[in-house]
């Protein structure tokens, strides 16, 4: 396995618990796949996946000190539902604390939750990867989106997507709807249109 993978492995198993490992772990490998399926950069998908969650163990209300002292700009919904903050707090971090320099791999990691229009292929694979990874088991329709993510995966976001907004509407002590996810939403089912 390659030294920088596998040091940053160490370093995570011991800050995050053992569910939570093993997810990162099982983004990483899904990831992976994904990256071969489309022709992406395989080791970039694999850094991203390792790390996505790697601000994820930390309380809410050190999050928000963590990202006042770094000078880090929270939205309005990130300070409405912190745990929303793990995903740029864990740009910041895989940048400054586990030296990741690659800009494609910090911003795969700081849209992983939400998603944003226009993500690029390395976005979509960690997006797709978190929702789909083996240990996933509760969300609905997995497996029709396990298979779409490797028929296409523009069709998978899509229903990634609208079932993260159906599960948000359904389950109201999960926090307010981010704009920006409604907003990825609404991108990509105009993309689906276009194709039409
Ligand atoms: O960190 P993970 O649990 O692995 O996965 P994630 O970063 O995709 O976070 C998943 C949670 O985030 C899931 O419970 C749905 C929630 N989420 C996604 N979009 C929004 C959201 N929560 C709120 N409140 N608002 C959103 O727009
Ligand atoms: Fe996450
Ligand atoms: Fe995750």
């Amino acid at each position: 396995m390659d030294e920088q993978i596998h040091a940053i492995e160490k370093e995570l198993k011991k800050e995050l618990t053992k569910e939570r490992f093993e997810h990162t772990r099982g983004v990483m490998y899904t990831a992976a796949c994904l990256a071969m399926r489309y022709g992406c950069d395989m080791r970039k998908a694999m850094l991203a996946g390792l790390l996505h969650d790697c601000a994820k163990h930390i309380p809410n209300e050190k999050k928000l000190k963590l990202c006042k002292k770094n000078h880090i700009e929270l939205t309005q919904a990130e300070l409405d539902n912190p745990s929303l903050i793990h995903a740029k707090l864990g740009a910041f971090l895989a940048k400054n604390q586990y030296d990741i320099e690659d800009s494609d791999i910090l911003h795969a990691i700081r849209v992983h939750t939400t998603g944003a229009p226009e993500m690029n292929l390395l976005d979509k694979i960690i997006f797709l990867a978190d929702y789909i990874e083996p240990n996933r088991n509760k969300a609905k329709n997995l497996s029709i989106i396990r298979e779409l993510a490797f028929q296409d995966i523009d069709k998978a976001i899509l229903q990634n997507l609208s079932d993260t907004l159906r599960y948000l509407d359904e389950n109201k002590e999960k926090g307010s709807i981010d704009p920006m996810t409604l907003q990825t939403y609404e991108y990509y089912k105009q993309e689906a249109d276009n194709d039409k």
